[in-house]
């Protein structure tokens, strides 16, 4: 097969990877590609089609900082428009030339002598100076482990992998998982079902969701005044902002979300029983918090059911709960959520001493310097790697500064002639470090709940555990001095 040589190779193509193909474009950077296993742009925000999907981000932060959008018809944007706003912005680039869609990366392989990423994939092989990894921490559908799954004969479906060509209308439909994708398809379920019967494993803390569509008039002023809207973001940001010592310092804080979650409950359901199975027993913001107006009255509606036995076994056409009871069903929604702390993508990534990245990261946890370059690994960039994510704002800006940092490394190995950098294992060991123990107050450890935050170790890898400024100032230039490296 033909092997392309490229300077870059960047994989995926959703809000990151687009993000870093469109600011190495800019920095003059443009003999790169763009690997896309979908059919086309947009990454979770062109698979994840379920009913409801939206996001639960304020759409004046959603977006890029250099691509400000006044069309948001909403507080909180719809799925399809910021899948059309990523690919608009993409088109308006002048990148979709270097994008090849519907193909998968296979393995990718450094070859410490000709100092270039092999990476093989679906369509051609590539030997790329960089490999800038854009796959995204929430893209990998994790699927329950329960008795019986695969003797299921009916339909079925992860929420991230939507099967359209189900008609639901009528249908008895079971939906495992309670979690940010499932408050949301639900009360559409809720609408055209005979029937939904919910699993709960644990509740959520869901509090209500300012929600409205923006006026003509206000669109009118994002368009014309720029400004106005960069004031709007700025004031939305420094809101969000203000959450972070709460979930950083001072837990006990968050007993106002607390109460804003219980009062949602007793607005929309009045069964004691049930108010009582959808209370959290746990610090709010120890897991995501939530936000809707929909979910209570649709676990409160007639045709649902809130089951929070656990499940036994699933057999051809039914669930069987702990408490023995079988209950048939037509469809089987599966929303578990992901694999975030072990990345199937981690085991076809292969570094300088032959070990895979699931091998070293199967001792330590995920690690990464600055959640961005990793140990034995060069000349990768991993974006949203470990400990960027947030709990509290919008990625975007996260994603942002990666970039920055990733582009800033790019034209300083052009500049000075150099071949490889990685981060020097110190480095990488004293910036984890210090993340972790930044870590030990936050509600994610002290909450008292299990959550996708956490690894196997007890660390939490996943979120940045400070104030997103701060991130972007650690990454605001490309620290050399703190990499190992080869000249060109
Ligand atoms: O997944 P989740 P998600 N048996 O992992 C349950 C982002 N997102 O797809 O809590 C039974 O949160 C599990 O129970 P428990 C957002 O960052 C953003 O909903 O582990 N149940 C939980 O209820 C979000 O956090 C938007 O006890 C099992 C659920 O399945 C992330 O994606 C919208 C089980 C999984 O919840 C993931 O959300 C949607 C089992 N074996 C998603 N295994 C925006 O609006 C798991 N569960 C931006």
């Amino acid at each position: 097969m033909e092997t392309i040589s490229v300077d870059h190779l960047i994989v995926g193509a959703g809000f990151a990877g687009l993000c870093a193909a469109i600011k190495l474009d800019e920095a003059g950077e443009r003999d790169f590609v763009v690997i896309e296993k979908d059919s086309d742009v947009g990454g979770t925000w062109h698979i994840n089609t379920y009913p409801g999907a939206e996001c639960d981000v304020p759409s004046q932060l959603y977006s890029y900082s250099f691509a400000l959008n006044p069309d948001w018809s909403r507080v909180y944007s719809p799925q399809q428009e910021i899948w059309e706003y990523t690919k608009r912005v993409a088109t308006e680039a002048g990148i979709l030339d270097r994008v090849v869609l519907d193909t998968s990366v296979q393995n990718s392989t450094w070859d410490a002598a000709q100092q270039r990423w092999i990476v093989t994939t679906s369509g051609a092989t590539y030997a790329a100076r960089t490999l800038i990894s854009g796959s995204g921490g929430l893209s990998e559908p994790s699927l329950p482990d329960i008795k019986g799954i695969e003797s299921y004969t009916g339909e079925t479906f992860h929420s991230a992998r939507w099967d359209h060509s189900v008609d639901l209308e009528g249908k008895r439909i079971a939906v495992i998982g309670t979690g940010a994708s499932a408050i949301q398809l639900v009360p559409e379920l809720q609408k055209m079902a005979a029937r939904v019967d919910v699993y709960q494993r644990t509740p959520n803390w869901i509090i209500p969701r300012n929600e409205r569509r923006f006026t003509a008039i206000e669109k009118q002023v994002f368009r014309r005044v720029p400004l106005a809207q960069r004031a709007v973001r700025a004031a939305v940001y420094a809101t969000l902002e203000g959450r972070v010592p709460a979930f950083n310092r001072f837990p006990v804080l968050l007993k106002a979300v607390e109460a804003q979650g219980k009062a949602n409950i007793a607005k929309a359901i009045s069964d004691p029983e049930l108010r009582a199975k959808v209370t959290p027993a746990y610090r709010a913001g120890c897991k995501r918090i939530l936000v809707s107006n929909k979910w209570y009255p649709a676990i409160a509606a007639d045709n649902v059911e809130l089951i929070t036995d656990g499940i036994a076994e699933i057999r051809s056409g039914s669930i069987v709960t702990t408490a023995g009871e079988e209950r048939e069903i037509d469809v089987l929604v599966i929303a578990t959520g992901f694999h975030v702390t072990d990345p199937p993508i981690a085991q076809h990534v292969v570094g300088a001493d032959g070990r895979t990245l699931a091998e070293q990261w199967r001792e330590t946890g995920m690690r990464a310097y600055k959640g961005t370059t990793i140990h034995g690994f060069p000349n990768l960039f991993q974006l949203v790697g470990p400990n960027t994510a947030l709990g509290h704002s919008s990625m975007i800006f996260q994603i942002e500064s990666q970039v920055r940092y990733v582009v800033d490394a790019v034209v300083t190995m052009r500049r000075t002639g150099l071949a490889t950098v990685q981060p020097k294992l110190e480095a990488q060991d004293s910036w984890t470090g210090a993340v972790q123990e930044r870590m030990k107050p936050t509600v994610w450890l002290t909450g008292g709940c299990a959550s996708w935050y956490v690894d196997e170790h007890g660390n939490n890898t996943t979120l940045w555990p400070g104030q997103t400024f701060t991130f972007r100032q650690q990454l605001s230039s490309f620290d050399v001095d703190q990499y190992v490296v080869t000249s060109a």
